[in-house]
């Protein structure tokens, strides 16, 4: 009997090691960077989006038309919003997603997704509110573009202008790139409210740059450049810089002007030639800016994911970031197909798996969301506001509670507001303790800022 018992003893303990350590995939070699790869969450169906919130947390967008949000210490995941309406179909469904810059004080979600109109596909930009345990009240800020079961876009991203943007496709029309009447085949420039910025370059109009077929990656650099990678037909994929009012030249040019019609038509409207182009194309998607010292290789580079090529590219910027240096492949053939990507302030990268989108072949697990970390991280994040520390006791707040915040802070006023946004009370700071009474509110999700000298510090408290 005590014999047996050692090797079920020993399987058992087999059997959790294995169980503990499912997630970890191994260390692999960035240059001379090691990092460690895991899987955070299994089994989703098309993540499109990725990116991390201001509350340290992973939100995501699944194309049939969920929204989730993740714990990136446990890959805990609570779906916080199932759209019913969302029309997933080809390369359609639900798309793009973008939270509100001043998130903690006007907690407002942006999303982008198709649906039918009649026998018609289109595409609409609403956007949602979160009160900290889902999100609700559906405002749709532009509708009707023409869509299709392919080249839809479309991916969402604010500006350092606090402008949001935001790729569409031709809608499988090359007709609609290039006719300035159309929202398809454009990246547009919208207000948080959904109007139409007075200092945008055609009067009245959303569009922001013209000519492009099907954009699915955007994003800033610090320094406030706007990349965007776009599908190109059977050859040219590109990165572009986005700049205002330019022509990318579809369905007329693909890639750089460098045929005879195409010089000729690059001459006479202004286009912007791509930074690269790649040829065979990789189905070039989700694009990121990485400047973390963590992977010094990754530094000052647009990370970019391939769907086709099944790759992770990264492109070197110059100084002044108006070129790519040079570029190297990661993870070739190694997780499938990559759709998004996303960068957390402490160097961590994630990316989206996509092999079930309908052209990939899934294996077990998919799809999955996977987190690369510098073996050696410093854990230090970039975003110096998160060193400043506050938290609310108790929360719920029942009458009366204490607010801890850092002497760092060095806080001289605070600010309660309601979930729209509204200040409640305001106030100075004379000491570190804080008290706040909120006898007179009614129950709700609340939101307290305290600014001082070295920064600001905030958080969510719910009134019951
Ligand atoms: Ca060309």
């Amino acid at each position: 009997m005590k014999k047996s018992t050692y090797p079920i003893a020993a399987i058992v303990l087999l059997m959790l090691t294995m169980g503990c350590s499912e997630s970890s995939e191994g260390q692999i070699s960035i240059g001379s960077t090691a990092v460690d790869t895991s899987t955070l969450i299994s089994d989703l169906d098309t993540p499109w989006e990725i990116l991390w919130g201001p509350d340290n947390f992973l939100w995501f967008t699944e194309r049939q038309g969920t929204v989730s949000r993740m714990n990136p210490a446990n890959g805990q995941r609570t779906i916080i919003l199932t759209i019913d309406d969302v029309f997933e179909y080809g390369e359609g469904g639900l798309l793009g997603m973008a939270l509100h810059p001043d998130f903690q004080v006007q907690p407002y979600v942006y999303l982008v997704y198709n649906y039918t109109s009649g026998s018609s596909i289109k595409e609409r930009l609403v956007r949602y509110s979160w009160d900290g345990n889902s999100l609700a009240n559906q405002e749709t800020l532009i509708e009707g573009i023409s869509a299709n079961s392919y080249h839809d876009g479309s991916r969402l991203v604010f500006g350092p202008d606090g402008k949001l943007y935001m790729s569409t496709g031709d809608a499988g029309n090359t007709g609609n790139s290039q006719n300035m009447n159309s929202l398809s085949g454009k990246i547009l420039r919208i207000n948080p409210d959904g109007s139409v910025p007075d200092d945008n370059p055609f009067s009245g109009s959303y569009v922001w740059s013209s000519g492009h077929r099907n954009a699915q990656g955007l994003t800033f650099s610090p320094d406030g450049i706007l990349y965007s990678s776009e599908h190109g037909p059977d050859t040219d994929d590109e990165l572009n810089i986005i700049e205002t009012g330019r022509n990318y030249g579809w369905p007329q040019v693909a890639g750089f002007c460098d045929l005879p019609a195409e010089t000729d038509f690059c001459n006479e409207n202004n286009v912007r030639e791509p930074l690269v182009v790649w040829t065979p194309t990789l189905a070039v998607a989700g694009i990121s800016h990485y400047d973390h010292p963590d992977i010094p290789e990754w530094q000052n580079s647009i990370l970019m994911t391939s769907l086709k090529a099944g790759k992770l590219v990264s492109l070197k910027l110059s100084g002044n970031g108006m070129a790519v240096v040079e570029q190297a492949d990661w993870f070739v053939n190694h997780y499938g197909r990559l759709r998004d990507i996303c960068v957390s302030p402490d160097g961590r990268v994630f990316l989206a798996v996509s092999n079930r989108d309908g052209r990939g072949t899934p294996r077990p697990g998919d799809d999955r969301i996977v987190e690369i970390r510098a073996v050696n991280s410093t854990g230090i994040s970039t975003n110096q506001e998160e060193n400043n520390t506050l938290k609310i006791v108790p929360n719920p707040v029942n009458g009366e509670a204490t607010v801890h915040f850092s002497n760092g802070l060095k806080a001289t006023e605070y600010a309660v507001y309601d979930q729209w946004g509204k200040i409640l009370t305001r106030d100075k700071v004379n000491s570190t303790l804080l008290r706040i009474n909120t006898g007179n509110f009614s129950s709700g999700n609340y939101f307290l800022k305290i600014t001082g000298l070295a920064g600001t510090a905030s958080s969510a408290f719910i009134v019951p």
